[in-house]
Formats: C-alpha cells, structure tokens, sequence
C-alpha cells in the first residue's frame, strides 16, 4: 500500500517540440553563394547603415541604433522604444521561428524586435551546433520585415558564462561577420548568468572578450549584456559599468515573482546612467508556469512604456505553461485568432500594440480556415467524445455526423472549442463525424471522418487491473541525458502491459524515487508522451523513513487512457526542475541507472495498480 505523504502537487505538460536570405543590405556586400565581399576595414559608420527592408519599415524608419544617455536612441537621435516577442528555447518550439510567424507578430502584433533563445545546454547549440541555423533564419527574416532582432546566448543552467567562452566567441564572431553591416542585429552575450557567479569576478570578464570579439566585426550594433541573479543584478552593473558606449544590461522578470523592489532597482542603475533592456519577462512566475498575474504584468508594462523600457516575452510556444503565448496546437506560421492565444498571449498582444501606431490585424487578408486535422472520436455510454487539433483561421467549427453508411447532416455549429461530445449517440449504432472550421471568409475543407460506436456501460469489455503484483504491467525505463549533476533529472518511462486484459492508466501510477538536495519546490513536465502530454500529471511527496538515496518521489498518474492487452503506454517523457534551477545529485538516487540509454525493463522505479505495487521494488 503506498503509505506516504503527497507534499506538492504540480500539474504537467508540454506540446512538441528557411529559406534563402533574400537581403542584399547596403554595405553587407553579401555575394550571391553568400560569402562575405566586404572587408569589415571598411566598416560603414553609423548612417551608411540601411536596413534592406523598405523604408517605411521599423527599422527602416529607425535605422542605426546606438545608446545616448543611457537610452536605446534611433539613427535620427530619438529614443526608441522596441517591443517584441522572445522564443522559446529553438531546441523545443524552433517551428515557431520562421518568416511567416514572423510578419504576423509584425503585422497583427505591433512586434518590432523578435529574441531568438538559443539555449546552450539542455540539447542546446554545444551538443547541436546546427540550431544556429535557425538563428540565421531568423536574422534573415527579420532583416526581409524589417525590424529589429536579438540573438540570445541563452544560458541557463549554465550559470558561469565562462562555461562555454570558447564557443560562444566563436559563435558571435560568426553572426557579427554575417549580419553587422545590417542595422537590425543586436547581440544577447549571456541570458541570466547565475548561481556561484558574480558581476566582477565573472560576468564583467567575460562581456569584455566577447565585447571586443564582437567588436572586432562590428563596431556599433548594441549588446545586451546579462547580469547577475538571472539578471537581476543590475545595481552590480551599475557600479562597474563596461566601457563599451552600445552596451545595454538586461533585466529579467516574472510578474508573479519579481515586483515593486526590482523595479526600484532599474529605477536606480537608470539614474546612474545605465541603459536597461527587459530583454526577457513573463506573466507567470518564475518557473514559466502559474498566473497568469496579469495585473502584476500591468504594473511592468506601464511601468516600461513610462520610461521607454524595450523588452521582449517569453514565450512564443504553445507549451502548456502560462507564459506560452499560444494555445495547444496553433500554427507555427501565425494566423492565430484570439482562440488560439493563451490568457498572456492576448495580454502581451495588446501590451505592444499599445502605442505602436498599429491596430493589429489590419494588413492581413482573411483566408478560408486550413482544412481541420487530427479528429478522434471516443465511443462512451450513449456518447462520443470528438477531439480535434486547433485550426488556423478558425473562428468556430461545425461537427456533421452520418449514421452507418448513410448521409452527412449537421450536428452542431458554432463550436469554439477544439472538442465536442455528441450526447445523442445511440448504443450499439456506428457513427461517422466529420468536423469543418468556419470564418468570415468561409468554410475550409473538413477534416478525413471517423467512426464509433458507443455501447452501454454494462457491455463495455471490463478493463481489468491486474491483481496485486500479479506482473502483468513492466516498467521499461530509459534517461534522456547522461549528466548526473546538471539541474534536470530526465526520466522517460513505458509502461508494459504483458496480460490478456487492458489496464485502465486510470489506476495506475508510476513512482520515481531520488533526492531533491537543497529541498526546493520542484515542476514536472511531460515534454512527450505517447498517450498524450496532456494525460500525464505529477505530484511530488516525500518517502516514509526518508530512506539514502529515495526521500522523496515523483508520482506519475494518468487522467486517461488504457494499456491494451500485450501492449504498451509508448513513451513519457519527462523532466524535472528545482523551482531555483540548482542541480541535483543523481548518481545515489535509488531510481537512477546511469548509462541507461535505450529501454530497458527496470525494478527500481514502481508501477502501481489502485495503489498497489504491481511492479518494481520499493525503496
Ligand atoms: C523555461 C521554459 C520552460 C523550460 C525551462 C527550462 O519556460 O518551458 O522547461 O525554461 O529550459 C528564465 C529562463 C527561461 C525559462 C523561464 C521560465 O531564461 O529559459 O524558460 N525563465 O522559467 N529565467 C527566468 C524564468
């Protein structure tokens, strides 16, 4: 019997996971198989820079920027106030990064910067050095839009920014021989440096070699410059400024974390001259998750539109997380209707189309919605459950239903959720549905049908949990990274089913016993799971006895699903954070096995049936 506390209870889940430059900017010299013509000695100064976007663009409009005055000011020497959204990390949600969602952020957003987040570790640029392919594709966008773009070195869990010096200076040696003749880049040196390190002992050093290798190429485009804390720090800045006359310093805040105090703090470095870029800020907390707290957010945006604050949110994903912009499943390419923004992604709209001459959703032309995909329909007692994906350029959807072989009529129209439960389903009779998306332009082409068949409770096949220990569920256990001591513990798990009966996951739970040194709240996500991010919950207790290695667990459950007879759950793919970002210890916990690259059946993690160990053994 589990006989142990549940202390946290956090919710899980996650969604998923170019072309040619088409610019010729002025002075780039950039030559038709895209090397580099011009020598960098004969940098362009500060007017001779255009940005190859039409004139009447932002940055066309802006131009050059530079620092006067500790303000982000244009090339006609007033100060510019950008606004933009952040990516996600391009490892997870670089789908959302191309020229298309783009132009919408430009166009039905008012966005006139855009942050590509390249994360470094957690499969970041130093295992994956082809993401930088997706900031060049980015940069080249933003450069054909015309605004403004800032490549970010996203360190995370990497506090010191000299962990990967080497490679973030070759890194930006690159993206400054490439893009700094163009007006439109602006460098993010190190995202949120923190945990053991500090402004000058390690934040300062390294911003001054990577100043002067960016320097080297590119005499004038702004740096924003991380600070302590997960830029936090910014008084430290203040105190020992760079010497470097473009230099910004970042700021990052959550609305649900960080309030009056560290706005105070900007307040303070500003008098002291220092220009301050929110280079990165949510409406959740600083987990990325809980709130929104939109009214706290409120206070921030005014408090940066009061004093021409540029910044960019976190994040342009549809994770589901509260500081994700988008609702599960919109497209990756914009036209996203007010339903397939999040609470935040409609906050943030709105936040910067404020004051940017723009009302949003204006140049865009209406186009018929996309054809609806991903229908599935779940046969009940006398209903049938329909699900299906969130479709570009719907406003509403309409469910047609056809009985047996026989002819399509209208269900129900009107529907603006992505799902519908048909209660006039009658037992023992099979069903077809089909759903159509609808605007104002018209109806798009309906999804491929499905069938069901809904039977009475009483017939429907028992789902039988096997008997206590019976061995009829195995656990296959696998890690997603060998790094015993970074900050992520990565389990991925599939459950087998080796009987004759399906299992209802219902009943089922999966413990993962370890230490959380330190203590500290912990999130869980379900970054994949074959059976639906979305089903996969977690709560997180601590083991009676407090046995070596296994004080405290993750409990997996699940909110639907079964496992069929001879079948398995596919994969779950999770990963757990401390709520501060520290490491864990993993090579003690009693779940871990280290090396265990591919599936492999594993006892030290339990399975359990209506709370009875029905595999594995117990710390
Ligand atoms: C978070 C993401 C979350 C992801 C996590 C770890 O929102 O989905 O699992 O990173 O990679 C930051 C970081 C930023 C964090 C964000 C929210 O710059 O990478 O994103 N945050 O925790 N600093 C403060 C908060």
């Amino acid at each position: 019997m589990l006989a142990f506390l549940l202390v946290a209870v956090l919710v899980a889940c996650a969604g998923p996971g170019g072309w040619a430059s088409a610019k010729e900017a002025s002075g780039s010299g950039k030559t038709e198989n895209g090397q580099l013509a011009a020598s960098k000695a004969s940098a362009p100064v500060h007017a001779a820079k255009t940005s190859a976007s039409s004139a009447a663009s932002f940055v066309g409009t802006h131009g050059q920027l530079s620092i006067q005055n500790g303000k982000l000011t244009d090339a006609s020497g007033n100060p510019v106030q950008l606004k933009g959204m952040s990516s996600h990390g391009i490892q997870w949600f670089g789908d959302y990064v191309n020229k298309e969602s783009m132009k919408w952020l430009r166009d039905d957003w008012g966005l006139n910067v855009f942050r590509v987040a390249m994360y470094t570790e957690s499969d970041g640029y130093i295992s994956n050095p082809s993401l930088k392919n997706k900031v060049k594709e980015a940069v080249d966008a933003a450069i054909e839009l015309g605004v403004y773009v800032i490549v970010d070195w996203h360190i995370l869990s990497d506090g010191d920014p000299n962990t990967h010096k080497t490679q973030s200076k070759a890194f930006f040696k690159e993206m400054a021989q490439t893009y700094g003749d163009t007006p439109n880049i602006i460098y993010e040196i190190a995202n949120e440096p923190n945990g053991n390190v500090n402004w000058n002992n390690q934040i300062k050093p390294y911003a001054e070699e990577l100043i002067a290798t960016i320097r080297a190429e590119d005499p004038d485009n702004p740096i924003i410059v991380g600070t302590g804390t997960w830029s936090q720090d910014i008084h430290d800045a203040a105190a020992s400024p760079l010497t470097d006359e473009n230099v910004l310093y970042a700021v990052h805040f959550y609305a649900g974390t960080h309030g009056a105090w560290l706005r105070d703090r900007i307040d303070a470095a500003m008098a002291q001259g220092l220009a301050v870029f929110v280079s990165e800020w949510g409406t959740s907390d600083a987990s990325g998750n809980g709130g929104p707290f939109l009214t706290e957010a409120k206070q921030w945006t005014d408090f940066m539109a009061n004093r021409g604050i540029s910044w960019a949110n976190w994040s342009l994903a549809d994770k589901q997380e509260a500081s994700a912009a988008l609702a599960p499943g919109a497209s990756f390419t914009g036209g996203w209707t007010q339903a397939q923004l999040s609470a935040s992604g409609k906050f943030v709209r709105e936040q910067m189309l404020a004051g940017s001459g723009n009302t949003g959703g204006t140049t865009p032309v209406v186009q018929v919605p996309t054809q609806v995909k991903g229908l599935t329909a779940t046969a009940g007692n006398a209903k049938v459950a329909l699900k299906w994906n969130a479709t570009t350029g719907a406003d509403s959807y309409i469910v047609k239903r056809a009985e047996g072989g026989g002819t399509y009529t209208i269900l129900k129209k009107g529907i603006t959720q992505a799902s519908f439960t048909d209660a006039t389903a009658v037992n023992g009779k099979t069903y077809r549905y089909k759903v159509g998306a609808v605007n104002t332009k018209g109806a798009g082409t309906d999804s491929t049908e499905v069938t069901a068949k809904p039977v009475s409770s009483s017939t429907t096949p028992p789902v039988t949990p096997p008997s206590t220990g019976s061995g009829n569920l195995k656990l296959l256990y696998r890690i997603l990274d060998d790094n015993a001591s970074d900050n992520a513990l990565r389990p991925v798990f599939n459950i087998r089913n080796t009987g004759s009966n399906a299992v209802d996951l219902k009943n089922v739970k999966v413990r993962y016993y370890y230490t959380n040194e330190g203590g500290v709240s912990q999130n869980y996500f379900c970054d994949w799971a074959q059976i639906g991010a979305s089903n996969v919950k977690a709560a997180f207790g601590k083991t009676s006895g407090s046995p070596t290695g296994a004080t405290d667990y993750v409990e997996l459950s699940f909110t639907a699903g079964t496992i069929p007879a001879n079948g398995e759950t596919g994969e779950i793919q999770s990963r757990i954070h401390k709520s501060d970002w520290s490491n864990y210890d993993e090579t003690d916990d009693y779940s871990y096995k280290a090396g265990q690259m591919q599936f492999g059946e594993w006892d030290r993690a339990v399975v359990y049936v209506n709370d009875a160990v029905a595999y594995g053994i117990e710390p």
